[in-house]
């Protein structure tokens, strides 16, 4: 009986000890989790300082990983290895994710910098209200050229791009809605059709530039125009800028057919875990200096109206990375065409990259 006592006793003790460990383990699980705050960003798309600056001001360490396709975005979160406190997709994939229930509201309460956005940018119908998200930059898809390489020439249109002399002289962004978006406009559709027969016309159309492609590329597109390895680019706004500044001998043009206007935004993923780190970077990213410093470094154009102010005049004036969008009649939001339309765009994009092989 006594043995039976003593090892009853020799049990609680260990069960007791087991449950205390665990217990202290979680709590530092859970300060080392509280600490920190993982940003996920498309690539090139910060300026590394505000990280830094962030940190400091703040005392969160920042996570910051990197993604370079709203597609690619969207599936690591729905996947949840890893959660992401702060995310940037663009309109149609924020339109996306809230349909599948992947967003938090945002708490306007604590975001007192969004007074400083251009109110052309809010409210818009992906996000009515900004209830979910918040601008970060925006820009539009168009040709970058290096006109002394094409002798010259200057390029207005999509269909310019399939001239027999441009041989092995195009790279194109490696994203599926904007080189069907440049098919679709080519052939004067909409970039958010979704009648089969124009998307397979738009891909066999794709198909026949082959020929004059060169690469399809992620961001190491700027390095390469800038360069001079091929007099054109098929490109975001931003990143039109970014190889303008490095080589002015490149120009940027929206093609007369049409073009893409687009919208990046700041969310909170469902699956957050530092909501209020994450209500402070967004802020932060909001404050006018931090917003100006992010477009200088970036290229890419802000939002915040505020910001205008501190950055340069002959950059914030320059129509062709600030339009009037309003007035550029041809310009069309990507739509959230619904999963399996989206789905459908990615493999006629994935059918035309395996062509070029
Ligand atoms: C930056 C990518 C910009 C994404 N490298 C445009 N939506």
């Amino acid at each position: 009986m006594r043995r039976l006592v003593q090892s009853f006793a020799a049990v609680l003790l260990i069960t007791a000890a087991l449950l205390y460990i665990s217990y202290r383990l979680n709590e530092s699980e859970g300060y080392a989790g509280s600490r920190t705050l993982t940003v996920y960003n498309w690539g090139d798309y910060i300026d590394p300082k505000l990280i830094k600056e962030f940190e400091k001001e703040t005392g969160w360490k920042v996570i910051y990983q990197t993604f370079d396709s709203n597609e690619a975005m969207m599936a690591k979160i729905a996947q949840g290895g890893t959660t992401f406190d702060v995310a940037v997709p663009s309109e149609y994939a924020i339109s996306k994710m809230k349909e599948e229930g992947m967003l938090l509201p945002l708490d306007h309460s604590k975001l007192p910098n969004l007074k400083y956005l251009d109110s052309r940018f809010l409210n818009l119908s992906f996000d009515p209200g900004n209830q979910y998200s918040v601008p970060y930059f925006w820009g539009t898809v168009g040709i970058v050229y290096n006109s002394e390489m094409l002798g010259g020439k200057k390029l207005t249109s999509w269909n310019d791009l399939w001239n027999k002399d441009l041989r092995n002289q195009i790279l194109l962004v490696d994203g599926a809605r904007e080189v069907m978006g440049m098919a679709l406009n080519s052939l004067h559709y909409s970039l958010n059709d979704t009648n089969q027969a124009h998307l397979l016309q738009a891909k066999r159309k794709l198909d026949s530039l082959t020929p004059n492609v060169k690469a399809i590329v992620g961001d190491e597109i700027k390095m390469l125009l800038a360069n001079e390895e091929a007099a054109i680019g098929v490109v975001w706004s931003g990143d039109a800028a970014e190889i303008i500044a490095e080589n002015d001998k490149l120009d940027y043009v929206v093609p007369k057919e049409g073009s893409n206007l687009w919208f990046d935004n700041m969310v909170i993923p469902k699956t957050a875990k530092n909501i209020e780190g994450a209500h402070q970077f967004i802020n932060f990213m909001l404050d006018p200096k931090h917003a100006a410093a992010n477009a200088e470094y970036v290229g890419y154009s802000t939002p915040n109206k505020k910001a205008l102010e501190y950055m340069p005049k002959e950059v914030v004036k320059d129509q062709r990375f600030y339009p009037d969008f309003h007035s550029i009649g041809r310009l069309e939001v990507y739509e959230n065409l619904g999963k399996r339309m989206l789905a459908y765009y990615n493999e006629l994009f994935l059918e035309f990259k395996m062509h070029r092989k």
